[in-house]
């Protein structure tokens, strides 16, 4: 199968920094899709290292440079995973849909950030998604699927095991543009997603689920066109 993953930088780099160990799980995680057969793309986030770079930046300037800043978060996020990938990655971050299409066609596993301002790396994968004609985008991040509302904030909340695309719009249509923000999935994202049909899953960011994805036997969400 050929797999998109949206790596959710907070669990890559959590608050409490990289450790060797995390990325090491996460690096054995992809390399053993990638033995199993699976075409593997990964578009990792900017993590706690964006969110602090941000929130100081946003005091002196605007939007777009703050996502600039960003997108070199996960740029030095996506080299740290590819540092540990060895000789299965390739010591370069593509920032274009065609660059990273010719990494996959060596046979490694594809690792990038972000390309351009206003979107998260949601949209990024969604649309590299597109543009490989992937069978599955996966979004592996903090939270263990889609809610019908935000469960930091509702209690009641309740986790939807299968929704379709129209849904997802719904769902995250409202949620905030500005750099840095961390909906469960980006309103940019969640279009083209849409546009594309793509078939997509929503999973807590852990190797156990990101393994899991792929056989249909994970906890998150599944998103169907
Ligand atoms: N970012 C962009 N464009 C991209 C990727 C990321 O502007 O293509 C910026 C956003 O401000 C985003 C931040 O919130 O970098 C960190 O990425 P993420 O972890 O939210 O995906």
């Amino acid at each position: 199968m050929d797999v998109v993953f949206a790596l959710g930088g907070s669990v890559l780099m959590p608050k409490e920094g990289a450790s060797t160990e995390n990325i090491q799980n996460y690096a054995e995680a992809f390399k053993k899709l990638k033995e199993m057969g699976h075409r593997v793309s990964v578009v990792v986030g900017g993590g706690n290292t964006a969110r602090q770079y941000i929130s100081v930046a946003r005091e002196f300037t605007n939007e777009s440079f703050c996502d600039e800043i960003g997108i070199l978060a996960t740029r030095m996020n996506s080299m740290l995973l590819i540092s540990a990938l060895g000789k299965d990655a390739v010591k370069h971050v593509p920032e274009n849909f065609k660059d990273a299409e010719l990494i996959l066609n060596m046979d490694k596993i594809l690792v990038m950030g972000g390309t351009h301002p206003a979107h998260t790396t949601d949209a990024v994968s969604a649309t590299l998604a597109e543009f490989i004609d992937a069978d599955l985008l996966v979004i592996a991040t903090n939270v263990d699927g889609v809610y019908d509302k935000d469960p930091r904030c509702n209690e009641d909340a309740v986790k939807l095991d299968k929704i379709n695309t129209k849904e997802l719009l719904e769902i995250t249509g409202s949620a905030s543009m500005s750099a840095g923000s961390s909906g469960v999935v980006d309103p940019l994202a969640s279009k083209i997603i849409d546009r594309a049909k793509l078939k997509t899953i929503v999973v807590k960011g852990i190797p156990e689920e990101i393994l899991a994805s792929v056989t249909e036997n994970h906890n998150g969400t599944t998103i169907t066109p």
